[in-house]
């Protein structure tokens, strides 16, 4: 069977292909519906221009949802945005020169930027996995483990600051974690509670990483921090991340950031596992799953200084970080940026405070820890953080409520 017709079988129901795209535009609908025939209807032969339309049909799209804020873009428009990105991938696997890269940087694509459907909430990620397997990698690498770096700003703009420990537990109870730190929001460390995690062997093994998710198309920002003037993000596969940024001398460094890869490629999710104490909620009604990211990058990677509004436990599978952790009672000392956008971002930088400007941070408490392989790290929500990769690092935080 060929690899469109294997696709087209992972189709739960067909006909919500169509009906995502009824509020579109009636050109685009029209255009879609060719493309969708083609795939499913008429049997002639290869009609050469279906690319073509395809790629008009996904450019509109595009467009729409770059207009406005993403918060506001229609869900029906980013559902219609997968069906396109499902229908395309068929045309490319259906062209003559079959080109299977190209396939799957479709269905990436409509992964990163659509919505998944309902009735066939897992065909994008299904369908890239099998296109997955069939790609051969011909790459292999070593996974360099290069000398800790150490900090060199670190200490002294800390010496007039208090400073209390994060406390480390070896695998509490759910009781003893939810009494002690979740209800009372107290940063802790765990450890001894990931050594079960299938990634924390084969994540080691850069091969393994490249097999699974080389040729998958990632989002990395590049620029040293997101509050740097030169930052920007870019889509790129992740052997190409790996090559330039990660292991190789890119002049910017790059960092696979806040992204959930997990939802993207499966074989990834089955290596993880959501930690327990993600079941402990304040709100009884609230009974979603966490949002999961991945933390991806090179030693020198920086999170400035901010905070998120959910619980975080932040899982190091590999490499070290080290976190400085302030209360939310010190936010005034923090100087949180006045822009809407950046409200969660503090304008002092702790390694290099600029007292003249944000005196009050000399009044606050850091909370400093060193998170190592095969612990987690406990982050109340609103709790600020500010992190930093002291070497190659991989870890996957879970945000709940
Ligand atoms: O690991 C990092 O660089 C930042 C992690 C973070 O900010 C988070 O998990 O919320």
């Amino acid at each position: 069977m060929d690899l469109s017709e294997t696709l087209k079988n992972l189709i739960q129901n067909q006909s919500e292909l169509e009906e995502c795209v009824q509020n579109l535009n009636i050109h685009v609908k029209e255009t879609f519906l060719q493309c969708y025939n083609s795939c499913f209807v008429t049997t002639n032969k290869f009609d050469d221009t279906l690319k073509l339309k395809a790629d008009s049909v996904i450019d509109y799209l595009q467009d729409e949802l770059n207009t406005g804020h993403w918060s506001e873009v229609l869900l029906h428009t980013r559902q219609a945005f997968t069906s396109a990105s499902f229908i395309k991938a068929l045309i490319v696997l259906n062209h003559p020169e079959e080109n299977v890269q190209e396939a799957l940087n479709c269905l990436d694509l409509g992964l990163l930027l659509g919505a998944p459907l309902c009735a066939n909430s897992n065909l994008l990620t299904q369908s890239a996995s099998l296109l997955t397997s069939t790609l051969h990698v011909t790459d292999s690498l070593e996974l360099r483990i290069h000398k800790r770096k150490t900090l060199n700003c670190g200490n002294d703009s800390f010496e007039n600051l208090r400073r209390l420990e994060v406390k480390t537990l070896n695998c509490p109870t759910l009781e003893e974690f939810n009494k002690a730190y979740y209800i009372t929001q107290i940063p802790v460390k765990l450890k001894e509670c990931m050594e079960h995690w299938p990634a924390c062997t084969k994540w080691l093994d850069l091969n393994y990483l490249l097999k699974v998710a080389g040729s998958r198309t990632v989002p990395i920002e590049l620029g040293s921090h997101y509050t740097d003037e030169n930052w920007t993000q870019k889509l790129m596969s992740l052997k190409d991340f790996i090559n330039n940024h990660y292991l190789g001398n890119a002049d910017t460094i790059g960092y696979l950031a806040q992204h959930n890869l997990f939802d993207q490629i499966s074989e990834l999710r089955n290596d993880i596992c959501i930690p327990d104490y993600c079941a402990l909620s304040r709100n009884y009604d609230d009974s979603c799953e966490p949002d999961i990211n991945a933390w991806f990058g090179p030693e020198g990677t920086v999170s400035p200084l901010h905070f998120d509004p959910k619980d975080n436990l932040l899982a190091q599978v590999y490499g070290t970080k080290q976190i400085l952790l302030f209360s939310p009672n010190d936010s005034e000392c923090l100087y949180p940026h006045e822009d809407k956008l950046l409200f969660n971002t503090a304008q002092v930088d702790p390694y290099k405070p600029d007292l003249e400007r944000f005196p009050k941070f000399l009044s606050a408490t850091v909370y400093k820890c060193l998170l190592e392989p095969g612990e987690m790290l406990f982050m109340p929500l609103k709790w600020w953080h500010h992190v930093t990769a002291l070497d190659k690092s991989f870890s996957v935080s879970f945000w709940w409520k």
